[in-house]
């Protein structure tokens, strides 16, 4: 998880769904960037 997830999910923000859902809620959203955030520097 690093910068290129963030991006990923910037670029994504608003669409439904996609590997970008990160929490699987149907919606591209803050929920889900906050999820990157979270994991930054994990492994995923
Ligand atoms: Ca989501």
């Amino acid at each position: 998880m690093d910068d290129a997830d963030l991006l990923a999910v910037l670029f994504a923000f608003g669409n439904s769904g996609g590997a970008e859902d990160l929490n699987n809620d149907g919606i591209v959203d803050d929920a889900d960037l906050l999820t990157v955030l979270f994991s930054f520097g994990d492994g995923c």
